[in-house]
């Protein structure tokens, strides 16, 4: 399934006329205040979210899953939904693979079909959360920090067989995350479960090409519920620092703790050049994994405001690979991720009129109050119109949701796939 340029410009062509009056006033008023919108314009535009090829299907939950129709069968239709996507946002020109889930088998194949829909591998994702089938051994008891020496050597061998696949496919990032920890207090020995992931992370981190990055991904709990070896960007932070200037931290905006000042977390990596991924998500107990924007935008907002600023400051920190990390159980899983990309958008968007030598003239000043308004000024401003402009610069949607309604790509993906197709994974 591909989209056709020519229909997304034919609906396009109906709202055309209201997108220009809503952009030459947002224009007008930005340009009044001293901001150049074509850079803000050219900035969303070249801002680009991996799509996890785990996510294009129903995620569901424990206590059951609602398959949605038309789900992608195989690899190759995954990267055709993601094209769907990026055809639409023209923000999503990336998949990040996670590893046995998508494992691919015709490399030039999958390779040529991503280079049509103009999309690249981001970070490949290894697992070791799962008994892979017919193992030798389990990780029931953890992997990289398990007590014995050949469940260690298992996921190390696979985060390696992992990086090779990324090789192939052009990736230039490696993302762990361990589910191992320990549901019982008493169940572990907290030290001897870190020295072991630190000696099995600088043993997978050795074996990265020279170009590559590994990042190391944290959270606090589940499935162990009661410790987690990661459990924190500290944790995180150190184990990067002791494995070298390859490694960073990932953060994942599920991982956190209620109420956790993220942007803060942010801010402080980037000073230390060490954020080397994100994960987009929301939440509104836990690691919920819903829709990004969807309960909490002004903390997203303030997040972007640290992001921001760090690209803008900090050299010494890499550009961060950006993912989307949902589940989505309820919504059409494409249409979810549309929504998703554009909150990011809107959040990017409207950091990045943040004017941040007023704010750090209030800030000197310790004029409280003016720093809210600096930083409400950008929040409250409508920033739709510049990303209307954006997808319109580049052959997308003005507005993405409408488009894949109107184009009726759900009912396609059916006709295609089936009412009963199941995604695949494990
Ligand atoms: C863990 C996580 C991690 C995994 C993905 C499936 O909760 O966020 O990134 O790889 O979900
Ligand atoms: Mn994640
Ligand atoms: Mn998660």
């Amino acid at each position: 399934m591909k989209i056709d340029k020519q229909h997304i410009e034919d609906t396009n062509q109906k709202s055309l006329d209201s997108h220009r009056a809503s952009f030459g006033y947002i224009a007008n008023r930005l340009t009044q205040k001293g901001i150049e919108v074509d850079d803000v314009v050219q900035k969303l535009a070249d801002f680009q979210v991996a799509i996890p090829s785990w996510a294009l299907g129903a995620g569901g939950t424990r206590f059951g899953r609602f398959g949605f129709q038309g789900e992608p069968r195989t690899l190759k239709e995954k990267i055709d939904d993601v094209g769907a996507i990026h055809a639409l946002t023209q923000t999503a020109g990336a998949i990040s693979l996670h590893i046995p889930w998508d494992l691919p088998e015709d490399y030039k194949a999958i390779k040529q079909l991503a280079a049509s829909h103009s999309i690249v591998f981001d970070a490949v994702n290894s697992n070791t959360f799962q008994d892979p089938k017919n193992a030798a051994v389990s990780y029931r008891y953890g992997s990289l920090s398990h007590t014995d020496e050949a469940v260690r050597q298992h996921a190390v061998e696979h985060n390696k067989k992992v990086i090779e696949i990324g090789n192939e496919l052009g990736s230039k990032s490696l993302t762990v995350w361990l589910a191992d920890g320990a549901s019982f207090p008493g169940q572990t020995n907290f030290q001897t479960a870190l020295n072991q992931t630190q000696k099995s992370l600088r043993e997978i981190y050795i074996t990265l090409p020279g170009d590559w990055r590994l990042f190391i991904e944290y959270k606090p709990y589940e499935p162990n519920f009661y410790s987690t070896v990661i459990q924190d960007w500290g944790t995180s932070f150190m184990l990067a620092n002791e494995c070298g200037e390859k490694a960073f931290t990932l953060v994942d905006l599920g991982h956190h703790l209620p109420n956790t000042n993220i942007e803060q977390i942010v801010s402080t990596l980037m000073l230390k050049g060490k954020l080397g991924g994100f994960h987009f998500n929301d939440s509104k107990y836990g690691d919920d994994d819903l829709t990004v924007g969807s309960i909490k935008p002004y903390a997203l907002f303030l997040i972007f405001n640290a992001l921001v600023y760090g690209m803008e400051n900090n050299p010494q920190n890499p550009y961060p690979a950006w993912m989307i990390d949902a589940s989505h159980n309820i919504k059409d899983p494409l249409e979810d991720i549309i929504q998703s990309l554009e909150a990011i958008q809107e959040a990017y968007a409207k950091a990045l009129l943040v004017d941040q030598k007023l704010l750090n003239d209030a800030q000197q000043d310790h004029d409280v109050a003016m720093c809210q308004e600096i930083l409400q000024e950008a929040y409250r401003t409508d920033v739709r119109p510049l990303l209307e402009k954006s997808r319109l610069q580049h052959g997308g949607a003005l507005h993405p949701i409408k488009a894949y309604r109107s184009l009726q790509v759900r009912k396609r993906l059916i006709d295609e796939r089936g009412m009963d197709s199941v995604a695949s994974g494990l």
